[in-house]
């Protein structure tokens, strides 16, 4: 079974939104478009408190993405975001969700960041999309969404790391970072994770 997953694909990642990737509106016709392809289409978002760790505004001195040492780990700082229950935390409302048989909410934990879809970035906590996605017999992953260089590049580590035969597609995603996205790229790639634009699928 082929399982397409959305991540974070939510208002605060898109144009006029808290943490707004550039250009990331473009991806939604394809996102919508591709999910018609797939067994499963399951959705990540980001679900921050509002007192969440990983942001800015809640060290004191500190600026919008900085790097801090965070209980031992390097952690970017972010402007708000996806603070639960905000229009920012929203699915972006031209997303096509019907597909979508199950949402897995991450970030929720205060001191703890969370990119991927699958762990937190202690690697403790799971959020219950790998469970789901064995329930279903998912064999293949799919990822898109956003942004391409954090939440897309981590889940698609994790999907690979976890035994899915995994494929990042490159058309629908954007990145935060260019210098970061291209350090995700080959990392990516050293894994075995095939990258691919939606017409090859
Ligand atoms: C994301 C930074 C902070 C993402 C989430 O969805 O890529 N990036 N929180
Ligand atoms: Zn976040």
């Amino acid at each position: 079974m082929k399982a397409l997953i959305l991540v974070d694909i939510q208002n605060d990642f898109l144009p006029g939104g808290a943490l707004a990737v550039a250009k990331g509106h473009e991806i939604i016709p394809l996102v919508n478009s591709l999910q018609s392809k797939f067994d499963v289409v399951v959705a990540s978002q980001d679900w921050h408190p509002e007192h969440h760790a990983s942001f800015a505004s809640n060290h004191d001195n500190k600026t919008v993405f900085e790097v801090i040492n965070l209980h031992g780990q390097e952690q970017v700082l972010w402007p708000n975001h996806c603070v639960q229950g905000t229009a920012g935390a929203s699915f972006f409302s031209a997303l096509n969700t019907n597909a979508v048989s199950a949402i897995f909410r991450k970030g929720m934990h205060k001191e703890v960041d969370s990119y991927s879809a699958f762990f937190d970035n202690n690697k403790t906590q799971h959020t219950g999309l790998e469970a789901y996605l064995k329930s279903m017999q998912v064999t293949d992953v799919y990822v898109c969404g956003l942004a391409a260089d954090y939440c897309v590049y981590f889940t698609a580590k994790d999907a690979q790391n976890l035994g899915f035969k995994t494929y990042y597609i490159t058309d629908a995603t954007r990145y935060i970072s260019e210098d970061m996205y291209n350090t995700a790229v080959t990392d990516l790639k050293q894994l075995g994770v095939t990258m691919l634009t939606s017409d090859e699928i």
